[in-house]
């Protein structure tokens, strides 16, 4: 593996580990917020962050290459409203995608073959996570986040499967 290539997979293993880390400080917040459905949310979306990095682990290491990891830089998403949550959510997915599209333009240029068909599935699993946000969002400009609605909109994300 070129050193480039090899150094964007190290890096983007801790962006996925950051983003693990910020769903579950989230999840937690949500926890003591009331809000146990988004925080069940957040915690599948913990777990799913870290088969991320998973995925990039598995792939260094089937190419012979060693990963270290660092240290976590915790991002933090100030929020008051779930609609502020996820419009957070949905940033900082935006910029994942914008990582993974790097990559993907890295490991072209350096002729990185076995690699591309791992970033399309990245590709791919970013337009998912970017939509499934987006469609919460739509969901609470349409209904409102007091109230009933935000108890049903709670109870609805509290059945998110793994
Ligand atoms: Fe790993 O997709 Fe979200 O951050």
């Amino acid at each position: 593996m070129k050193p480039t290539v090899l150094a964007s997979v190290q890096e983007q293993i801790q962006a996925e580990l950051e983003s693990a880390y910020l769903y579950f400080a989230l999840a937690l917040q949500c926890k003591d917020r009331g809000l146990p459905g988004v925080a069940h949310w957040l915690t599948v979306q913990h777990n799913e962050e870290r088969e991320h990095a998973m995925k990039f682990i598995e792939h260094a290491h089937a190419r012979g290459q060693s990963v270290t990891l660092s240290d976590i830089r915790i991002k933090r998403l100030e929020w008051k409203t779930i609609g502020e949550l996820f419009r957070g959510v949905l940033e900082h997915e935006q910029y994942i995608t914008g990582r993974i599209h790097n990559m993907y333009e890295l490991a072209q240029r350096e002729g990185d073959y076995p690699i591309l068909p791992l970033l399309q599935w990245f590709i791919g699993e970013q337009v998912e996570e970017e939509e499934t946000v987006r469609t919460i969002l739509d969901k609470i400009a349409m209904v409102g986040e007091t109230g009933s609605s935000l108890y049903l909109l709670d109870q609805e994300l509290g059945r998110r499967s793994e």
